[in-house]
């Protein structure tokens, strides 16, 4: 008897341009267009594994081990109806040998190897390496060998049914999630800026200040953001579109300084719409914003010394950083955070509170 099973990993992604704000809350419709890099090493990564069995009674989830519950109607239900339609569709009614996958309930196992919901951006990973099984389990990515059933840019509007930000997690390297104009979302998906190997000198470094879950969830923060901020509106219209386009030149034209400027300056006003929403939202600690000011410092030195910058801070609904550098300064950014804020591991089991660790 056959065994219908896939096993996949997708890794984090950190947003440059951040995403904040639906337009429609279902089907995850975003307010501006956003900007990430996908991280390559192994230490940030949800792995997950599906298989379907026509003797399975309900489709079931655990996630790090534990089982939990599937919400009629909910996310999860969304990305698997979606999945399996494009199952039957696309292979199982054109093909009458093909197995009726689609008809069979799952189970599906999910580990993240960090902590969930710390504002490391686990719902991404989650549901990226999640999409990613199933279509790996119904043969969506190399059922043809000419043209996959799904590309990844389709296989990307399902993981943005689950969350958001998930969409820019099924492609590695440099990846915009264009907010797209139709209501059914087709066209709200990501897509690839650049691989990863067209600047392999870029470095980002997780300064992990805090991994408790975190105060105010990401889906409920930004849509009081939407209701209530100004700031928001002025974001959306006037900024986040010429910031998009100066650092996608940036990245193509690999200018860190560029780069680094607009990444820096999206966060803080990312943490400024945070702030003009009512009641105000506080995602940063003074720990983060210590390392917002050794970054300007240090980049102010250089600046003056070499006329470049060195490092980009960019923090999330959360307050780790992530310090992005190009692989020459890796060791200065590293012994400086370790200075002010020193490691104790001995003390900690992973992750150790500041606990540095380098991804590309
Ligand atoms: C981002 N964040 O672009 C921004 C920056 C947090 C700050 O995407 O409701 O967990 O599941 O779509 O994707 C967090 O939002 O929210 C997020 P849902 P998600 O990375």
């Amino acid at each position: 008897m056959a065994v219908y099973q896939a096993t996949t990993s997708a890794p984090v992604n950190i947003a440059c341009i951040k995403y904040w704000g639906k337009r429609d809350t279902t089907l995850i419709l975003p307010t501006n267009s956003s900007l990430s890099v996908t991280l390559s090493q192994d230490h940030l990564r949800s792995t997950t594994t599906s298989r379907a069995d026509p003797s399975f009674t309900e489709t079931k989830l655990w996630l790090n081990g534990k089982e939990e519950d599937i919400k009629s109607g909910g996310r999860l239900e969304r990305c698997l109806k979606e999945l399996k339609k494009m199952r039957k569709e696309r292979i199982e009614d054109k093909e009458p040998n093909a197995p009726k996958l689609s008809e069979w309930n799952l189970h599906i196992a999910s580990y993240n190897n960090f902590p969930t919901a710390a504002g490391l951006a686990s719902s991404a990973s989650g549901f990226a390496a999640l999409t990613s099984s199933i279509a790996a389990l119904y043969e969506l990515n190399t059922f043809s060998s000419v043209k996959p059933a799904a590309s990844p840019s389709e296989l990307s509007i399902v993981a943005r049914l689950g969350s958001g930000s998930a969409c820019r997690s099924l492609f590695g390297g440099f990846v915009a999630w264009q907010a797209g104009s139709s209501p059914s979302g087709s066209d709200s998906l990501a897509v690839e800026v650049a691989p990863q190997n067209h600047w392999p000198t870029m470095h980002a470094l997780i300064c992990v200040v805090n991994d408790a879950k975190k105060g105010t969830s990401s889906t409920s923060g930004m849509q009081r953001t939407v209701e209530t901020s100004a700031l928001l509106q002025h974001r959306i219209k006037d900024v986040v579109p010429k910031r998009l386009e100066g650092i996608i030149k940036a990245i193509q034209e690999k200018d860190f300084d560029t780069f680094a400027k607009i990444t820096m300056a999206d966060s803080n006003q990312f943490h400024a719409v945070a702030l003009d929403t009512a009641p105000p939202i506080f995602y940063m600690n003074d720990v983060s914003r210590s390392i917002i000011s050794i970054i300007e410092e240090l980049n102010r030195v250089s600046l003056s010394k070499t006329g470049h910058l060195v490092a980009a801070y960019t923090f999330d609904a959360g307050p780790n950083a992530v310090i992005y550098t190009e692989e020459k300064n890796v060791k200065q950014i590293i012994e400086i955070i370790v200075k002010y804020f020193p490691q104790s591991s001995e003390l900690t089991p992973f992750p150790d509170p500041f606990k540095l660790f380098g991804g590309k």
